[in-house]
């Protein structure tokens, strides 16, 4: 009976979050920002990706909602750039989610452009909420090891686009490549992935790309 009780709550749950979510979504669109959360696991590059994404769109207003459990390095090395960034600290919760994300969306003074979301670090819950986003960008690394799509397989899933980071380490490590993306199609058929170095700069123009074909049918 217990075990009954909990999935119902979890369902009430996911059901609120993505009702918030999609009213999110849609004022987004509304106001021409298209949205992109961002997911991987703790240090995979995802603030130093933000760092070279934001770079190359030059022309596009590029704003970014930080989310992590404590602390907000990445915000303030973001505001630095000149970018207006907002930090969310959950203080212990290991996503973000949609009710988060529409109160900080209200903080910032929206003009059409990109909002990049940066999920908290965590391979694992941010695949399983919906924060309001057109897209979702995983970020996955050479040092992490060539398994993960196997044992982590709902980011992988979820992803719309796949980065391969920190590329520039390959030859220090033991990563199969062809390993890991027959792990990675296995579970998503579509999504392009793309090999990058947050150091070097190498990959991101191809991102950059993308995210600007995807723009366009906002
Ligand atoms: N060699 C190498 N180091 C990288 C690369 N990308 C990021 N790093 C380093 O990895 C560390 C973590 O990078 P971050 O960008 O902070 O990672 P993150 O995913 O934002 O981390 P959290 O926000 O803490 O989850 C930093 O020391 C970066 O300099 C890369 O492509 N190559
Ligand atoms: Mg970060």
């Amino acid at each position: 009976m217990e075990e009954t009780k909990e999935i119902e709550i979890m369902e009430a749950v996911y059901d609120k979050n993505d009702e918030v979510a999609a009213q999110t979504k849609d004022s987004f669109t509304q106001k021409g920002i298209f949205a992109i959360n961002v997911m991987g696991a703790p240090g995979v590059g995802k603030t130093s990706s933000l760092v070279k994404i934001i770079g190359g769109l030059s022309g596009i207003t590029s704003y970014v909602i930080e989310g992590d459990i404590e602390a907000d390095f990445d915000t303030r090395l973001l505001q630095s750039m000149g970018v207006e960034a907002i930090q969310i600290n959950t203080g212990g919760a290991c996503h973000l989610d949609s009710p988060l994300i529409e109160k900080a969306a209200g903080e910032l003074t929206l003009k059409p452009g990109v909002l990049f979301i940066e999920n908290i670090g965590n391979l694992v819950c941010p695949a399983e909420f919906q924060i309001g986003e057109h897209v979702k960008m995983l970020i996955s690394t050479v040092t992490e090891g060539s398994d993960k799509p196997y044992k982590y397989p709902l980011a992988f899933e979820k992803a719309d686009i796949i980065l391969l980071n920190k590329c520039d380490l390959i030859p220090y490590v033991d990563f199969d490549e062809e390993f890991f993306l027959k792990g990675v199609r296995a579970q998503n058929k579509t999504a392009p992935v793309i090999k990058v170095s947050a150091k070097s700069g190498e990959g991101y123009e191809e991102v950059i790309e993308w995210i600007k074909g995807k723009m366009k049918t906002l």
